[in-house]
C-alpha cells in the first residue's frame, strides 16, 4: 500500500508547506481532514498520542513532522527534486530557520490581529499546546513587536531574491520555498482585507514570489475518511527500518522509548526502538484498532529517552 494519506485541515500553515510540494510533485494523495484542536480520536491510534498537524501515513508507517515528512515524499518521489542535489544541507538549514523562527513570528502578527475573534476552546487548546496562556489582549498588544520580527527575518528572504532569481536557492523551488511559503501563505490568509497592516506590505519581491509558489496548486488529492485510513493501517505491515548500533545515544534495537517533541505539543509517544538514524528516529507501537504501526520522527527538535 503506497498511497499517500495526509492527515491535515484546510487552514493550518505547515499543511500548506507539504500540500504545496505535492503541487510542485504533481502527486496524488488521499487528504483525511482531521480537527484543528484536541481530541483528536481517529488520529491517536495511529501516532499515540503525537497532536500536531499534518501527519503522513503510508500504509502502517506514520510519519510526524513536516522536517520528516518532506524528506521521505522526496525519498519515494526523488524528482523534481527538492533537496537540489548539492545544496541538501542549505535547503534543509533554511527551511529549519524558516519553521522555528518565523513562522512563530509570523503567528504573532496573525494572533495578534484575530485572536480575539477565536472561540473559547480553541484559545484553551492552544494555551494548552504552546504552555503559555492565549491572552488575546496581550497578543494584540505585542502584535508591533511580532510584526517587526516577522520582518526582520523575513527582510532576509528578500534580499535573496533581490538578484531576480525565481526562487531561495535558484531557477526551481526547493525545499526552502515550501517551508517559507507556510508563513508567508499564512499571513496572506488570515491578515483580512487591510485592516492591519501585514510585514508583507513592504516585501515586494516575497509577494511576486508567493505568486510563484501559489501557481503550482496542490497535486491531486482525493477525499477519504478517518476510518478508512485506519482500516488501511490495520490492513498493512509496517516498512523495515534499521537502528545503528553505533549511535552515540547508546540506544539499542528493541528497547522501550519515549519521543517527544522539545517546543509545543510536547506528548510523549511510547514504543519499542526500530529505527535509529542521525535524521530519523522510529518506534513500533501497537492499537487495537489499527494494529502494529511504526512512527517515525527526525532527530532535531525531539527528545528520545530510554524508558
Ligand atoms: N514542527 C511541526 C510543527 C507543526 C505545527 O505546529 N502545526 C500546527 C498547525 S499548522 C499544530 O499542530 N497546531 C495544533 C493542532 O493542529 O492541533 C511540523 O513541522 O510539522
Amino acid at each position: 500500500m503506497t498511497d499517500l494519506i495526509f492527515h491535515h485541515y484546510a487552514n493550518s500553515p505547515f499543511s500548506e508547506k507539504v500540500r504545496v510540494a505535492f503541487g510542485i510533485k504533481q502527486l496524488a494523495w488521499k487528504s483525511v481532514e482531521i480537527p484543528n484542536m484536541m481530541p483528536k480520536p481517529d488520529l491517536m491510534p495511529l501516532t499515540g498520542g503525537y497532536r500536531k498537524t499534518p501527519v503522513l501515513q503510508i500504509g502502517a508507517d506514520v510519519y510526524c513532522d513536516t522536517q520528516l515528512i518532506m524528506l521521505e515524499i522526496e525519498r519515494r518521489t526523488p524528482e523534481p527534486h527538492l533537496l537540489p542535489v548539492g545544496q541538501e544541507g542549505e535547503a534543509r538549514a533554511l527551511a529549519m530557520w524558516i519553521d522555528r523562527n518565523i513562522f512563530w513570528a509570523a503567528v504573532g502578527v496573525v494572533m495578534g490581529a484575530i485572536g480575539d475573534k477565536l472561540p473559547e476552546s480553541f484559545q484553551k487548546d492552544r494555551s494548552e499546546f504552546s504552555g503559555r496562556s492565549f491572552d488575546a489582549a496581550k497578543l494584540k498588544a505585542a502584535a508591533p513587536f511580532a510584526r517587526e520580527q516577522t520582518y526582520g527575518h523575513l527582510v532576509l528572504a528578500e534580499e535573496m531574491l533581490r538578484d531576480g532569481r525565481p526562487f531561495l536557492l535558484g531557477a526551481v523551488p526547493s525545499l526552502a520555498d515550501c517551508a517559507l511559503y507556510n508563513p508567508v501563505w499564512f499571513l496572506q490568509v488570515r491578515m483580512g482585507q487591510g485592516d492591519s497592516p501585514s510585514p508583507l506590505d513592504r516585501l515586494p519581491k516575497l509577494v511576486e514570489w508567493s505568486q510563484r509558489m501559489k501557481v503550482f496548486g496542490s497535486g491531486n488529492p482525493s477525499p477519504m475518511t478517518a476510518v478508512e485510513a485506519l482500516d488501511v493501517a490495520k490492513a498493512a505491515t509496517p516498512e523495515a527500518t534499521k537502528v545503528d548500533d553505533k549511535d552515540p545515544s547508546g540506544l539499542k534495537a528493541g528497547q522501550r522509548v519515549s519521543v517527544t517533541p522539545d517546543d509545543t505539543g510536547k506528548v510523549p509517544v511510547v514504543g519499542e526502538l526500530v529505527g535509529l538514524t542521525p535524521n530519523r528516529v522510529a518506534i513500533k507501537r501497537s492499537d487495537e484498532r489499527v494494529g502494529d504501526v511504526v512512527v517515525h520522527f527526525p532527530r532535531a527538535g525531539f527528545v528520545i529517552a530510554a524508558l
